[in-house]
């Protein structure tokens, strides 16, 4: 598929280490696909739903200690230890290469090697990235093509080119304590052994499009974000484009489908999704932000996702889709999670395996589909898919928009006073955790930006890209900054905002004011709303202000809390940072 040298001496590198018994090229064709589909239903890798209801719909499952990223297993190997910062693992990229090299020794004998050439971004765009991923993982290869652009056009794009990122996969014995993630930001080199599960194997997403790719952003002047794109059109017609970033299954795919409530429906408006999870940006000639979304389907969380949460995202997993993890409805063949709806097929097969009465098994308590259960499905899918989606030039962002599961501390929503208060903003963001990683759930931590795991590079030069990137924007054209919080909850601990489709008021309050049109007050932690448009919401307007109100005593804790979480940068941190912090603590006091 391609003569380009550096290509083919790093594949010749990979398969003396590995020996795979036979190397096959993926070319994109739908025939090559669906004979792995075929071959992994044949060994029992994927099984084959029902094709009349799901067409070309399949489901896999993983092992039992491999359903979620792994990030204690993930590391960040610069040349120094400063350069990964505190908040990632790192080891010295020789001793790492070193150890991995003698895990990877003959891991694929007997086994077949696929070589993916993929493109983050629609081909041939200036936004784009150039990968190619070496895995003896079928359900791998059948991801990918879901998740990114495969195939021989990548080839032909490349020519070449010595420029694109190495990716090695190895599934080996998915043995937990050999389990590596590792990137080595310097060499564009991705190395994964010993997991099958979606964020630690299919390299595009969080080991590319954000570790390698905030790092290349770093240095090439652009950012790689873990946020979703969506575009709100208003009753003109206009579609105005918002990026949000929300740590993972905190709501990132229900925001960017989101249906609006019926009386802004009635209006006229309609929200467009360009992407769920991950963005690039870059500066535009006129001085703008830009955004694409260098993926081409959405790796979902299932449970939760209903007719009702997320009608479109449940839309897309209709055909062309892979389901991992989830619960098999054994009358007829079709999938089930818990929040689909409230009628757990009796005869199920959970997704451990273990035939089940589906009926008797939930009401004890159990789960049938893992809460980190997944769908994989196309972009093109989605109903409510943007027309720019494919576009090479992106789109230009408006506002930026930060979140994260905080019961106390945060309001519905607040606006940054200016770029450097939103990248302070950004930076102090905190969430409660979820089952998208390995590790307790419902534990407070700090994740500025969504990007805690995901960061290629020292987290307070991070922060300083950020405050470089503001500073070459003209403020008048810089997207404006905000946090939002859907998860506040009263004593009884009862969530206050009824969330999904109602996110939208908020959003609408967000775009007023880029337009200079909503009123806001001043607060100590930044501008929070006059008013939101409740127009046929029963909500008592005494939790609506709740919801909007700062509660000083938490927030100077949550500043404590702050200034700890920062004090492990040292000298690293941005002087712009430290002045913030200090702003808001005399502003709270
Ligand atoms: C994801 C995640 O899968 O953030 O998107 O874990
Ligand atoms: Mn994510």
């Amino acid at each position: 598929m391609t003569n380009n040298k550096t290509v083919l001496s790093w594949l010749k590198e990979m398969t003396d280490m590995t020996t795979p018994d036979k190397v096959v090229w993926i070319d994109g064709s739908e025939v090559q696909l669906e004979a792995l589909r075929a071959e992994a239903v044949a060994t029992g890798e994927m099984i084959k739903l029902n094709q009349d209801l799901l067409p070309g719909c399949y489901y896999h499952r993983t092992a039992e200690n491999d359903v979620a990223r792994v990030e204690d297993r993930t590391f960040i190997c610069t040349p120094t230890k400063e350069e990964a910062g505190p908040t990632n693992n790192w080891m010295a990229p020789d001793e790492m290469y070193a150890k991995l090299k003698a895990l990877y020794q003959g891991s694929m004998k007997g086994r077949t090697m696929y070589v993916i050439p993929y493109s983050m971004g629609p081909v041939g765009s200036p936004f784009s990235k150039i990968g190619i991923e070496l895995t003896d993982s079928i359900y791998v290869v059948l991801n990918m093509a879901i998740m990114t652009r495969i195939g021989q056009a990548v080839m032909d794009q490349l020519g070449d080119d010595p420029d694109f990122v190495k990716c090695l996969h190895a599934k080996k014995d998915v043995n937990p304590d050999d389990r590596y993630i590792v990137q080595f930001p310097q060499d564009k080199t991705i190395w994964s052994i010993n997991s099958a599960y979606g964020g630690n194997v299919l390299l595009g997403k969080k080991c590319f499009a954000l570790r390698i790719a905030s790092y290349l952003g770093m240095k090439e002047g652009w950012m790689a974000e873990h946020m979703l794109i969506l575009g709100l059109e208003n009753p003109q017609g206009e579609v105005k484009y918002i990026c949000a970033a929300f740590p993972s299954a905190c709501g990132k795919t229900n925001l960017a489908m989101l249906i609006p409530p019926e009386y802004l429906k009635k209006k006229g408006y309609k929200v467009w999704t360009v992407g769920d999870d991950i963005a690039w940006l870059r500066i535009g000639p006129d001085g703008r932000l830009y955004a694409i979304n260098p993926e081409a389907g959405f790796f979902g969380v299932a449970p939760g996702t209903s007719e009702k949460t997320n009608y479109n995202a449940l839309a897309a997993t209709k055909k062309n889709t892979i389901f991992t993890n989830v619960a098999i409805n054994n009358d007829n063949n079709t999938v089930w999670w818990e929040g689909l709806d409230k009628n757990p097929p009796e005869n199920a097969t959970e997704w451990k395996g273990t035939v089940v009465n589906g009926k008797e098994y939930t009401a004890a308590g159990n789960k049938l589909a893992h809460p980190n259960s997944r769908f994989t499905a196309p972009a093109v899918n989605c109903p409510c898919i943007s027309k720019e989606f494919e576009n090479p030039q992106g789109v230009p962002i408006s506002a930026i928009v930060f979140g994260g599961r905080r019961a106390k501390t945060a309001p519905l929503v607040y606006q940054a006073r200016d770029w450097e208060h939103g990248v302070f903003v950004g930076a102090t963001m905190a969430s409660e955790t979820t089952a998208a990683a390995a590790g307790a759930v419902g534990v407070v931590r700090r994740d500025p930006m969504a990007m805690k795991p995901f960061a290629g590079y020292n987290m307070a030069d991070y922060f300083g890209h950020w405050l470089e990137m503001g500073a070459k924007m003209d403020p008048e054209k810089a997207p404006k900054i905000f946090h939002v919080n859907w998860f506040r909850q009263d004593e009884e601990g009862n969530f206050m905002w009824p969330g999904f489709g109602e996110n939208m008021r908020v959003l609408l309050w967000i775009l007023d004011r880029c337009e200079g049109k909503a009123e806001a007050v001043d607060s100590p932690i930044g501008y929070l709303p006059k008013s939101i448009d409740t127009t046929d919401l029963d909500i008592d307007p005494a939790v609506l202000k709740e919801l909007l109100s700062v509660d000083k005593k938490v927030w100077l804790e949550d500043v404590e809390n702050q200034k700890e979480y920062f004090a492990q940068f040292g000298d690293r941190l941005p002087k712009a940072i430290k002045d913030q912090l200090a702003k808001l603590e005399a502003n709270l006091k």
